[in-house]
């Protein structure tokens, strides 16, 4: 019997500098596109804030970084050609950007695009690193809590491309409770991109670290929900500040099945079998069998640790 299965590739970035226009990055990211098309992708993974440089980084006022960060609207004539191509070809993708909504909020947003140019899911960030206020003696800042609002929108799911796929940015992809969200909705896939400095400004992180939890938080985590990852960086030193790669696609298994090996613009691909996360949610991880909501209730009663429960007396 045929098994199902999708062709997924990641495209990883290298820098984005300041000095880069949206149109250069533009011809970057349709040259990839043409070549995930022609190693068999359905669809291609780009960056979180794919865009533009990693601008959380750097301080200024909401208004300035509005100005020069955000799009008012998707498509606008600058990406435009992304959509038509992507049309031409027939390919989806995940293409993450700064979004000023005509309200005025600004989110860190994705959308999902599907193989005839038409955009069928948008994500809004929940989980934003960082801090509001300037930190003058940290080696940069990392502004997503004074730039961005919390997504409004949960964590969604959306059937395209002949998968049932969830989007997440970045940080989320450590937190258990946006994998599980979609899992309950029966997630196959979860994309993402992200911008991972390599230095933490918070406490003297060993550099590797950043690599191996990364790591840790995409396979555990389609082990846990039986479901394929894709996670694509921007990566590489912007301007001076690194970030790091590893841009990798996850198996159900939790192995890693592929890896790029720089810190430039690359592609990765994979034809990912559908059905090996159908066997890993038949058996072990058989929500329905196994898992005990009662049991849970703190997850979304409590928002930090507090006082542990009161336990009946041993014996
Ligand atoms: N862009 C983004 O969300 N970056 C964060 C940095 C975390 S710093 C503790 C990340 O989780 O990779």
């Amino acid at each position: 019997m045929t098994r199902r299965s999708i062709g997924i590739a990641v495209a990883q970035m290298g820098p984005v500098h300041l000095a880069d226009s949206r149109a250069t990055v533009v011809k970057r990211l349709l040259e990839m596109m043409r070549e995930a098309k022609a190693r068999q992708a359905d669809m291609v993974v780009f960056p979180e804030l794919a865009l533009t440089t990693f601008f959380p980084r750097y301080w200024m006022e909401e208004n300035e970084a509005r100005d020069k960060f955000f799009e008012t609207e998707m498509p606008n004539p600058t990406v435009q050609p992304l959509f038509d191509e992507a049309r031409k070809l027939g390919i989806g993708f995940y293409l993450g950007y700064a979004e000023l909504t005509p309200e005025g909020q600004a989110f860190n947003t994705a959308v999902l695009v599907d193989k005839s140019a038409n955009i069928v899911g948008k994500y809004r960030k929940i989980h934003l690193p960082g801090h509001t206020d300037h930190l003058p003696d940290a080696p940069f800042q990392h502004l997503e809590k004074k730039f961005f609002s919390v997504g409004d929108r949960g964590f969604g799911v959306w059937d395209s491309m002949d998968v049932r796929l969830g989007m997440c940015i970045c940080n989320d992809r450590r937190w258990p409770e946006t994998y599980r969200s979609m899992a309950l909705q029966g997630a196959e896939l979860v994309v993402l991109g992200y911008n991972t400095p390599s230095k933490n400004i918070h406490w003297n992180e060993p550099t590797h670290l950043r690599t191996s939890s990364h790591l840790l938080s995409v396979q555990g985590n389609a082990y846990m929900n039986g479901m394929w990852v894709a996670a694509a960086a921007k990566c590489g030193s912007e301007d001076g500040f690194h970030m790091i790669g590893s841009s990798v696609i996850v198996a159900p298994t939790g192995e890693i099945v592929a890896r790029t090996l720089g810190e430039e613009d690359e592609v990765i691909f994979t034809k990912a079998d559908l059905d090996l996360g159908t066997e890993f949610r038949k058996h072990v991880f058989n929500f329905e069998k196994h898992r005990s909501p009662e049991h849970y209730h703190l997850i979304t009663e409590r928002k930090g640790a507090g006082e542990p429960l009161p336990q009946p007396l041993v014996g």
